[in-house]
């Protein structure tokens, strides 16, 4: 297939999964609306269709709480090929929703829409719904001056090494019997264990019985991490969020607050003992174990830091393609299993807009050519065995496709 071909394709995947309004991820394993797999599907449309993609924001906006929450799933309608859906969240919204979030990578990605495709109308229609999201993210979600999570899926690194800490304090030998449906879809050794499932089911079943109240979440929940992938999203994500009010003529200064807020809690998360920034349990103060991808989003925010910097050169130089989930030299490393090591072009997509930001343009030249190889030779898998490139997870996937057309082809 010439390039030409591969963007052909990228656009039938983008519109062969439109339900509507709204782009589901992959038919078969995710037939939802995930938040954070919108917004790039919104990148991807904003290079051939700019009304679609404003469409796929607003439709995401559209199931945002009261609260100023954007949930990470919004289910628009029944399908019992996903598990858990809302009859187990059972978060009591209209249109139904998941009860936590997922990166806040909208406002990214809505101000490089614009810039590429315009739609200055649409996006003021949006702002004032991306700033109450980004206050709830400030108001409930930075503890200590760093963005935390509630679920590991609120992340969306499912089963990074980075929440082992948090994931071994909860308890999920009780949440009865419960039948999965991601491993009917996809090879199940490539996926999160039953163990894993057990403690995401505990926490979502601690969220019910409070009522989704964020305040006895996170004062009592079984869980809270501090992200460094989110920290960093964030950061970047209120710069932007300022810099589009600056273009609006609305008033920057909260946003930019928020940045710099997070920026002065970076000290927090930051473990002497990698030299690196990493996720932290909040409830018991301890380290992850291994650098995750996460790190490598630092220069998104701005942040530069030589000895983080030569570990995240050292990890990129273990695999062959693209940057990989988790360190190769951990002993929790797994090529093939979901976030423990695996490569994701979307993910190395947004540590290339970073790159790009900071200047290191060889460095970013470098790895689209690397995530490129793996979508020419694999397909628009949802991610890839960084070592030998074997394609894993849901094809036709939406944010492979999108990330193809609007960054690595
Ligand atoms: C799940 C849809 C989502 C992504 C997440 C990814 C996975 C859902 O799929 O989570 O049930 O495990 O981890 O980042 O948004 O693509």
């Amino acid at each position: 297939m010439t390039d030409d071909d591969l963007d052909a394709a990228a656009r039938a995947i983008l519109t062969g999964n439109d339900r509507g309004g709204y782009t589901i991820p992959t038919a078969g394993l995710y037939p939802f609306q995930w938040n954070w797999d919108s917004a790039f599907a919104a990148w991807g449309f904003s290079t051939f269709d700019p009304d679609r993609a404003w469409t796929e924001l607003e439709t995401l906006f559209s199931g945002q709480w009261g609260t100023g929450m954007v949930p990470h799933i919004i289910f628009h309608r029944d399908d019992e090929g996903y598990f858990p859906g809302p009859d187990v969240w059972r978060t009591g919204t209209t249109p139904p929703s998941s009860g936590i979030s997922q990166p806040p990578v909208a406002a990214i990605l809505a101000r490089m829409i614009h810039a590429r495709a315009g739609g200055t109308e649409r996006l003021r229609a949006l702002y004032p719904r991306l700033l109450a999201w980004h206050r709830w993210w400030r108001d409930w979600r930075c503890v200590e001056g760093v963005a935390c999570v509630t679920h590991p899926w609120e992340s969306g690194r499912d089963n990074c090494p980075d929440w082992d800490p948090g994931m071994a304090n909860v308890d999920g030998s009780q949440v009865g019997p419960y039948q999965r449906r991601d491993t009917g879809h996809v090879d199940a050794s490539m996926r999160p264990g039953k163990e894993d499932y057990d403690r995401y089911l505990a926490m979502v079943q601690f969220g019910r019985a409070c009522g989704w109240d964020q305040a006895t979440i996170l004062k009592d929940g079984p869980f809270l991490m501090a992200d460094p992938a989110i920290t960093f999203i964030l950061i970047r994500a209120n710069r932007d969020l300022a810099a589009i009010a600056g273009e609006l003529g609305e008033d920057p200064a909260e946003p930019l607050a928020w940045a710099a807020e997070l920026e002065d809690g970076l000290p927090g998360i930051w473990n002497d003992d990698l030299q690196a920034y990493c996720a932290r349990d909040m409830q018991t103060g301890t380290f992850a174990r291994s650098i995750s991808s996460g790190a490598a989003l630092g220069l998104l925010a701005g942040i530069e830091n030589r000895a983080m910097e030569e570990k995240l050169g050292a990890i990129w130089d273990r695999v062959r393609y693209g940057i990989p989930s988790n360190d190769p030299a951990s002993d929790s490393f797994d090529p093939r299993r979901y976030w423990r090591g695996p490569t994701w072009p979307v993910v190395n997509a947004l540590i290339a807009v970073g790159l790009n930001s900071a200047g290191r343009t060889a460095e970013e030249h470098r790895l689209r050519e690397e995530t490129a190889a793996l979508i020419r030779q694999g397909g628009f898998f949802e991610y890839f065995d960084p070592i030998d490139g074997t394609a894993c997870g849901g094809d036709r996937f939406t944010w492979t496709a999108a990330i193809w057309l609007a960054w690595a082809s």
